[in-house]
């Protein structure tokens, strides 16, 4: 447990341009009006944000050998240092501050010099494409690890098959929550997202186990994607015992596309059609869905995510049958209770989608509660600060 809370935010050359040209790639927003939510979402995490920007290098080396003993995180963005500065990288190595490098544009889609990162080895994670928001999941990722560091634990050789595992101090055994994070599937999207929520549960005396998997613009999609969520669900099988897990009372809760893989994983049989293979392990007793991507057809046909169901499931040999073992609504009954949570200002993914979800379920003889909240976005429904976690939590 740390003693200090507080978190640096760091900007580097050129940020101080932001909101005046290339809103397309940066946003509008300009840097004080993002310090500004800077400060407002380190203090709903109850940590004071100071935050810096200079366009010199051996400044923001200065500011970083400074920041020893006096904070507790910091998030970097270091411009285009990012690509070329060993220095910072060995001014970050030498500290032992957690860091979280931050790019507001998806770095990973741009030129191949944008790509690479002199500084990333230096820092515990990062994340890039999700606009000014990214610093806001920085600093939620910071206070998450800082208060209750998960322990991270592999189901696979792969480099995204794995999860972070957190139990409450409290004597177990402990209810279990599965959390799957959304992001249409997509590489830039990961389960960072979800940490701010683990911490919430740990309050509520939840072991949280808080998965990754293989995406599409990475080496996942169907079947890649759907075969982790299964393996990462069966792990608790093992991880059971020596961590005072109970079995008989596992949820899942998934976000988005996250939502889509927690139904899916809900109701899966032994499909071999969708070559995930075995008989599942756990079953759940209640799935909780917070916008989920409900039909896949239907994201398909309406093109939701930047046409993101195109990639996930390109893979598939025959589409009719695919959808119908992996797109929930075309598996109901999934015979499990659910929870199904959707705003009415989501612009992700449209409240009818859920509306024609639980109307389908319902009717076919599913258990099925359905929270439409007004004026809550997309986005909210994660947010334990934000303006929904009073009824999403209420509904946990
Ligand atoms: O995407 C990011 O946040 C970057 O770190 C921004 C850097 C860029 O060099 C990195 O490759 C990616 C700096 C760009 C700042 O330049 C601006 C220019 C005009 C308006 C706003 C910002």
């Amino acid at each position: 447990m740390e003693t200090l809370k507080s978190i640096l935010v760091i900007n580097g050359p050129n940020l101080n341009l932001l909101g005046t040209r290339q809103p397309e790639i940066y946003g509008g927003l300009d840097l004080k009006s993002l310090d500004q939510l800077c400060f407002k979402w380190g203090s709903a995490h109850g940590y004071a944000v100071t935050t810096y920007q200079s366009n010199h290098e051996g400044e923001i080396i200065d500011r970083i050998h400074d920041a020893r003993g006096k904070v507790s995180g910091i998030v970097l963005n270091a411009g285009a240092y990012t690509h070329t500065s060993y220095a910072i990288h060995d001014a970050l190595a030498g500290i032992d501050i957690p860091t979280v490098e931050v790019h507001i544009s998806n770095v990973q889609e741009r030129e191949a010099w944008i790509r690479h990162s002199a500084i990333g080895p230096a820092c515990a994670h990062t994340i890039y494409g999700r606009g000014v928001e990214g610093y806001k999941h920085a600093i939620g990722h910071l206070a998450t690890e800082l208060t209750l560091p998960g322990l991270t634990i592999s189901y696979g050789s792969h480099d995204d098959q794995l999860g972070d595992l957190r139990t409450p101090d409290t004597p177990g055994p402990h209810p279990v929550m599965v959390l799957i994070h959304g992001g249409f599937w997509k590489e830039h999207w990961t389960r960072d997202l979800m940490g701010p929520i683990a911490l919430d549960l740990a309050y509520r005396d939840y072991a949280t186990w808080n998965i990754e998997y293989r995406r599409v613009d990475g080496e996942g999609g169907w079947p890649e994607t759907f075969f982790d969520i299964a393996s990462a669900v069966d792990k608790l099988a093992e991880l059971a015992g020596d961590h005072q897990l109970d079995l008989s009372d596992v949820s899942f809760l998934g976000h988005s596309a996250g939502g889509q893989l927690a139904l899916w994983a809900a109701g899966r049989k032994n499909l071999s059609s969708t070559h995930v293979g075995a008989d599942p392990l756990i079953r759940p007793r209640r799935v909780f869905a917070l916008a989920p991507v409900s039909d896949l057809a239907a994201a398909q046909a309406a093109g939701l995510g930047d046409h993101a169901v195109d990639p996930l499931m390109s893979g598939a040999p025959s589409h009719t049958e695919i959808y119908r073992n992996l797109s929930p609504i075309e598996m109901l009954p999934l015979g499990v209770d659910q929870v199904i949570v959707h705003g009415d200002a989501d612009k992700a993914v449209p409240l009818s989608m859920s509306e024609s979800y639980v109307r389908a379920a319902i009717a076919l003889g599913d258990t099925v509660d359905f929270a439409q909240l007004t004026d809550i976005a997309h986005m909210d429904l994660i947010d334990p600060h934000g303006p929904a976690w009073v009824e999403v939590s209420a509904a946990l």
